[in-house]
């Protein structure tokens, strides 16, 4: 029998503003609002103190990227106009957006985790889910190390929620924010996920909670009591029986964690050096099978590309390589292999060889290509994360 599944979801706490504080540690505890302008950059004065802009004194049409906790306390959140969120914290600290350090500081903390698990789904510039069924140890421990070599790595605390998926991972991560561990699993459901509001499942945006409202449903608990059939007719087959399946803390989804690699190739380097004229019926051959190698990798892996090269190396060890891109991805031995041809007879082929290779490039999943578009109803993705700032 197979273990019961781990799944972790990591978030950084007030994420920009947190790495803004690491800078500037003299605005701890204090309202701070990250979306100024550049111009809005702390000026440090000649008695070596900074002078910061002020959410009072800003004019402009900015929002708020992000704000501490303290400045949520007084009403200012994301995506608020930064003029309005001035009326409710006039005296809050404003700096601007600094991405390329957000960015280094993702690159870290990711890095941190992959050490203790290496299971990981990028979910964007501040979350990761992570798979820990493997990792050996308690949960509590296991969590706890990963948020301090989070801390270790980056001075930042983060928020963690470890449930049996991805969807219940993702809700439980915010309910101890910040610096939060919560751990729940299936029986813990009526009391801690049942009375939130449904737009707490990933997928619910703005426009489903709007018809769940008008058909009275306000709550996880209320979303999951709800018939099935009831909730076909409004949202269609697949969403209807989503939003049951996921009120009811169901989520089968692995995590996805393969980057798409950059090529898929073959090659070979002869016995002996082969003449593209005296060793033509060899050579053919051994291009057919390197053609067909690619096609059974790329199939294996499930990639199409768009990008046909050949690769050669002459008896003198000069190598030169050719490419073509195909106006669609393909993924079959014949269209590989006229493509590859084409690469061929732009090379000089006067000298022996020793080296063959063929590669395909501009990698696309064939899942991608294979179905048409997700189903999508107005903001209800069906069974993806979404709202993920990335
Ligand atoms: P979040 O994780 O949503 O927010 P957060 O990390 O600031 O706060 P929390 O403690 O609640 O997790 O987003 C991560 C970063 O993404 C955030 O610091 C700034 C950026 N972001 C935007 O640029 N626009 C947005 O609308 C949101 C919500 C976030
Ligand atoms: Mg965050
Ligand atoms: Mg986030």
């Amino acid at each position: 029998m197979s273990r019961p599944r781990r799944i972790a979801h990591l978030d950084m706490d007030a994420f920009f503003a947190s790495v803004e504080l690491l800078r500037y540690p003299d605005l701890r505890g204090q309202p701070v609002v990250v979306g100024g302008r550049s111009v809005d950059a702390p000026v440090t004065q000649p008695d070596g103190t900074r002078r910061y802009a002020r959410l009072r004194d800003y004019v402009g049409r900015g929002v708020v990227t992000t704000s501490t906790y303290e400045a949520r306390a007084l009403g200012v959140f994301s995506a608020m106009g930064l003029m309005k969120s001035a009326q409710l914290a006039p005296d809050a600290i404003l700096l601007p957006a600094d991405f390329e350090a957000y960015r280094a500081t993702s690159r870290r903390f990711k890095a941190a985790v992959a050490e203790i698990a290496p299971k990981i789904e990028d979910r964007g510039i501040d979350e990761i889910y992570i798979d820990l069924t493997d990792v050996p140890g308690d949960s509590e421990p296991l969590a706890r190390r990963i948020k301090n070599a989070v801390f270790a790595a980056t001075g930042l605390t983060c928020s963690i929620g470890i449930t049996p998926n991805k969807l219940l991972a993702k809700i439980c991560s915010d309910l101890d924010k910040p610096d939060g561990l919560t751990l729940l699993d299936h029986s813990d459901m009526p009391r801690r996920i049942w009375p939130l509001p449904a737009r707490k499942i990933n997928g619910i945006g703005p426009k489903a909670t709007e018809k769940l409202t008008a058909l009275g449903i306000h709550t996880i608990g209320e979303l999951a009591q709800a018939p099935v059939d009831f909730l076909v007719a409004h949202f269609g087959r697949s969403s209807g029986a989503w939003l049951h399946a996921a009120a009811n803390g169901i989520d089968d989804r692995e995590l996805s964690t393969d980057s798409v690699p950059r090529s898929i190739s073959r090659e070979t380097t002869f016995e002996r050096d082969l003449h593209a004229r005296q060793d033509r019926a060899a050579l053919s051959e051994i291009f057919t099978s390197l053609c067909q190698r690619v096609a059974a990798d790329l199939q294996r892996k499930g990639y199409a590309g768009r990008t046909i090269g050949i690769k050669l190396r002459y008896a003198d060890f000069q190598t030169v390589t050719r490419d073509i891109t195909l106006p669609a991805p393909v993924a079959d031995l014949a269209a590989i292999r006229r493509a590859a041809g084409e690469c061929l007879k732009r090379v000089p082929l006067d000298q022996r060889l020793r080296l063959l290779g063929v590669r395909v490039g501009t990698l696309t999943p064939l899942a991608e290509l294979a179905q048409p578009p997700r189903e999508r109803q107005g903001d209800l993705f069906v069974g993806l994360d979404a709202d993920t700032p990335a």
